[in-house]
Formats: structure tokens, sequence, C-alpha cells
């Protein structure tokens, strides 16, 4: 296949501006697509940062101010791996240069923001993908197909959890490059944000709509010093949150995320109960799809831990041979497969922005009822 390249500007140095860089670099290399991202631009209001970071992942030119990066006419893609509060200002920016865009989650601060970013890229008609990548985990995908074959039957229980324990010292900071997400101005909100947003999208995505939610959040520590003013501020984003949900399908879930479990790192969990069969997945072991399917013989009936490495399974054909794993970073590599090849097929890859939207409306809806205690509706994307 002949292929075209497609200029990347990448803004932000951090954890995600590295995975997103690795997918750029690898992506041409192990899938045959027509476009071919080169890493033209890496932009970050510090330029020691960016210049290291050009050094380290090849990228040919650096830019310290987004408008300029956003202005250049060799710019196709505009990759945005920045912090939450400054995504709807470059993003509607980028829409409106007519770049195409790729924005790290959750989409922004708040359901009105994304609003404004949905429309932006919709009047422009540029391609759009918000990074929910745990989509890409060939499991997840997997467990996608089994549901919509119908293999699953009617569905009862959505279960999920989110899990780390980094937060829990009192003398965490809060603030700055290391620890917005710590900081409820620049991050929106806590867990519910960073991590349940993660939940409710693999959720919407397997298990379609969620009609309403009841939630509770809490602060275990209230103050934290700030990095940035050096003072001990505050703390207002949620270290922990737990809602129920009503499916539109009538199925039932909870979703519980929170940075005070001791002992947990990252560990992502969701199960999915149905009438016929149940799915289960588990981000420590996450090439195993656990699968219980209750028409198996009686003698023989079991959960099965498929290893889903085969040539046959999702994305799996693509990498080594049968029976070897790949990792986290490649969820990456195959979600921005997919959206190459939407764009050269002229299709929309999902999770595009409006999906996005849907679960920042979610997200709001969880913390407007752990405010008021009662069940909230969630808002109807248009
Ligand atoms: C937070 O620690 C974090 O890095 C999230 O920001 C990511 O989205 C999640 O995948 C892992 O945890």
């Amino acid at each position: 296949m002949i292929m075209k390249n497609l200029n990347v500007g990448l803004l932000g140095c951090g954890f995600m501006g590295r995975t997103h860089s690795n997918a750029h670099r690898r992506v041409s290399n192990f899938f045959d697509l027509e476009l071919k991202p080169v890493l033209k631009a890496i932009c970050d209001v510090n330029e020691e940062k960016a210049k290291a970071f050009a050094n380290q992942w090849g990228y040919e030119s650096i830019e310290t101010d987004y408008r300029k990066l956003i202005e250049r006419k060799d710019i196709d893609l505009i990759d945005i791996c920045l912090p939450n509060n400054v995504h709807a200002e470059v993003a509607i920016a980028a829409a409106k240069a007519g770049k195409m865009i790729i924005c790290e989650k959750p989409l922004a601060m708040n359901g009105k923001e994304a609003e404004k970013i949905v429309n932006a890229v919709e009047k422009a008609g540029v391609p759009n993908l918000i990074s929910f990548n745990y989509r890409r985990f060939p499991a997840i995908t997997l467990a996608k197909k089994l549901i919509d074959d119908g293999r699953l039957g009617r569905i009862f229980h959505y279960r999920a959890k989110f899990l780390q324990d980094w937060t829990i010292s009192k003398s965490l900071p809060q603030g700055g490059d290391s620890l917005w997400r710590l900081d409820a101005k620049v991050a929106g909100s806590g867990v519910t944000g960073d991590l349940l947003a993660h939940c409710i999208d693999t959720a919407i995505w397997l298990n379609g709509n969620i009609e309403e939610v009841c939630a509770m959040t809490e602060i275990f520590v209230k103050e934290r010093k700030h990095l940035i003013t050096g003072k001990v501020e505050k703390v207002e984003i949620d270290d922990a949150s737990l809602f129920l949900a009503r499916f539109s399908n009538g199925s039932i879930a909870t979703f519980e995320a929170t940075r005070y479990a001791r002992g947990h790192k990252a560990l992502y969990t969701f199960e999915i109960n149905g009438e016929e069969a149940s799915i289960a997945w588990d981000l420590h072991d996450s090439h195993r799809l656990q699968y219980f399917d209750h028409r198996d013989e009686s003698i023989v009936r079991g959960w099965r831990s498929i290893h889903v490495t085969d040539g046959d399974h999702p994305y799996m054909k693509h990498w080594w041979v049968p029976g070897l794993t790949i990792g986290y970073e490649h969820s990456f590599i195959h979600q921005l497969a997919d959206f190459l090849e939407g764009i050269s097929k002229g299709k929309p890859t999902r999770p595009t922005f409006k999906e996005g939207l849907i679960t920042q409306y979610i997200c709001d809806a969880v913390l407007n009822s752990a405010q008021t205690g009662k069940w909230v509706k969630v808002k109807k994307v248009k």
C-alpha cells in the first residue's frame, strides 16, 4: 500500500504525550494503512522540556505556543495530551483551523464545555477521536463482539471498579505539572473524570446508554500544599466516587473508583451478567477474558479463561504469533490505527467527541447526585 504522510502536532510532554507519541511512531510498522503519522512538532510551554521530548521521541520541531502550532500549514492532526482545563480552548481553535483532532479523556472540565467542543468539530467537519484507550484492549474488544453477537442474552448486571492507592499520603502535594490531577481548577473533578470516565466509556460501549445515577463521593484528605502557590489549600477533587446506575436496556449497575484502595495501583475490573452467559475482565490480567456460558454441557460447565492472543482475536494478527502477549501501550496503537483507517475511508471512528460528551454528561450527573443525595437523570446528547 502506498503511504501518505499525516503530519502530527502533539501537545503535552507528560505520560499521555508518551503513550500517544509511541503510537504515532509504531502504528505503520504493524498496520497496513494509507496514512503514516510523521512526528512534525511537539508543543509545550516549557521550551527545555519540549526540546528534550523532541530529542527523545524524534519530533522534527518544537513549539511553545499552541496557537503557533495550530496555525502551521504543515500540521494535519492536533493531538491533545494536556491537562483537562485547556482541552476546550485548544480543541476549538484546532477545529476552526480545520485540523483533525485526537484528545485525551475526559473531553473537558464538564458537559457545558464539552458541548462547545462538539459543536466546533461538527461545524468544521473535522475527524475527531476521544482517547478512551481501554476499548482497544483485545480482550475488551472481544467482549464487545460476544455481547453484540447476543451470546449473553438479556443483560441484568454491570459491575465496574477502578482502584488505585497513590494519593493516600497526607504529605502528597497538589497541583503543578505532576499533580494537576489533584487540583480541581485544572482537572475539573477527581476520580470521576479520571477513572470513572474510563469505566463509563467501556460500559456505554458494551451495554448501551445510562439513564440515571445515584452517587456518593468523598474527599479523605481535605487540605494539601499546592505546588504552584506553595500554600496549603483546600482539596476539591473527589478522592473516591461510587454510583448506582440504570441502563436503557433495563440492566442495573454499580461503579466504583478510588485512589484510596491500599494495595491497588491500577486495578480496572468489570463483570457483566446476562441470562445465558457472563463475562469478566481485569486490567492486571489484561489478555484474558473470563467467560461463563450456561448453555455448556453441565458436567464441563465453568468459567473459561480465554487467552486473547490468537490470530482471529481482535487486533492480534497484527502482532507476533499466537500465544504471545502485548500490553497497555498497544491499546493506544490500536485506537490510532482505527482512527487512521476511518480517515482514509471517510468514516468517523468511535468514540468520537460526541461520545465523549455522553460520558461527560454521565460524570456531571454523578457529581450532581453526590451533591444533592438524589437520583439524577442523565442529560441526553442531541
Ligand atoms: C491516573 O493515575 C491514570 O493515569 C489515568 O489518568 C489514566 O487515564 C488511567 O488509564 C490510569 O490512571
